[in-house]
């Protein structure tokens, strides 16, 4: 039988860097991330990669990732995964769910890569009941190009496209994406968590749990939208990015669980 030979082009696929993962970080992160100081992605990858642990599904975990300033993360997670053209992530999951029921599909996406540039991708993924785990990292930018307003974009925000502030009169008022989700039927949970602060750091990591064990148990699509600091992009410096986020985002994105297949104490939900 004929073989073919298959070379690969380590100038295009470099190989990711050593580990130098800090201690105590997960097995599953390969080296040091490159994105800005305090920006917020880094916190809820480990979120993700933790949950993963926690629940054992490692082994089967497959995520499909986006593009935006999360999409570098590709290069020290130690998931298989797949990165796919902008916004398009849940329909690639939805037909890596379909061809393996047994695995744990999951997506990372901005708020530019999924309200934007793939709406309606999350939102027919949601209304056909795909049984897939969603993340949405929103900070309200198009963080990766420089920082332009995205449809997440809270009024007053000022980014590079909206100097004077985003005013509802010339562009607009933001999509609540997790609402919107969470109306929809084929949805099973839905939540809002933030890494501005230690509290709604282990709170959205609950969340996570939660959102991953609904695709286990069957419910249909789960979204976990998380806010995140993008301080270069919102002009702060790095170390104000989580009192800023507080302050202008959490108000208009309310911090907790939208939809649950099992309502929550309030006790649990607020621990
Ligand atoms: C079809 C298409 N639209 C836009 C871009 C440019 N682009 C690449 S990454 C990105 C930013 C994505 O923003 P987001 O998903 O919010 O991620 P962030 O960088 O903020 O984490 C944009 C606009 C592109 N390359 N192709
Ligand atoms: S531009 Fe914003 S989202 Fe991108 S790495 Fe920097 S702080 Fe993070
Ligand atoms: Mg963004």
């Amino acid at each position: 039988m004929a073989t073919t030979d298959i070379t690969i082009d380590t100038r295009t696929a470099p190989p990711p860097p050593a580990s130098k993962a800090a201690a105590g970080a997960p097995s599953l992160i390969l080296g040091e991330h490159s994105l800005c100081p305090g920006c917020g992605e880094p916190v809820a990858l480990r979120l993700l990669l933790e949950t993963l642990q926690d629940l054992d599904v490692v082994h089967r975990s497959i995520g499909v990732v986006g593009h935006g300033c999360y999409g570098s993360f590709v290069r020290i997670m130690d998931v298989d995964v797949l990165q796919c053209l902008h916004g398009r992530a849940p329909s690639c999951a939805t037909g890596i769910k379909r061809m393996r029921p047994d695995s744990v599909v999951f997506t990372l996406q901005g708020d530019g890569d999924m309200v934007n540039e793939g709406l309606q991708e999350i939102l027919h993924s949601a209304a056909r009941g795909e049984n897939i785990t969603c993340i949405l990292l929103n900070n309200g930018v198009f963080g990766d190009t420089g920082g332009q307003q995205t449809a997440t974009t809270v009024l007053g925000q000022r980014t590079k496209t909206s100097l004077e502030g985003r005013n509802a009169e010339q562009h607009g008022y933001p999509i609540p994406i997790a609402d919107m989700v969470a109306s929809l039927q084929g949805s099973g949970y839905v939540a809002r968590g933030a890494v501005s602060t230690p509290a709604a750091v282990a709170k959205t990591k609950r969340m996570i749990k939660r959102a991953v064990q609904s695709q286990l148990d069957g419910n249909g699509l789960s979204l976990v939208e998380i806010l995140t600091m993008c301080p270069t992009g919102w002009f702060v410096p790095a170390a104000e990015g989580a009192d800023y986020q507080g302050s202008s985002m959490e108000p208009v994105y309310p911090i907790g669980e939208l939809k649950s297949p099992e309502p929550q104490t309030q006790e649990a939900v607020h621990a």
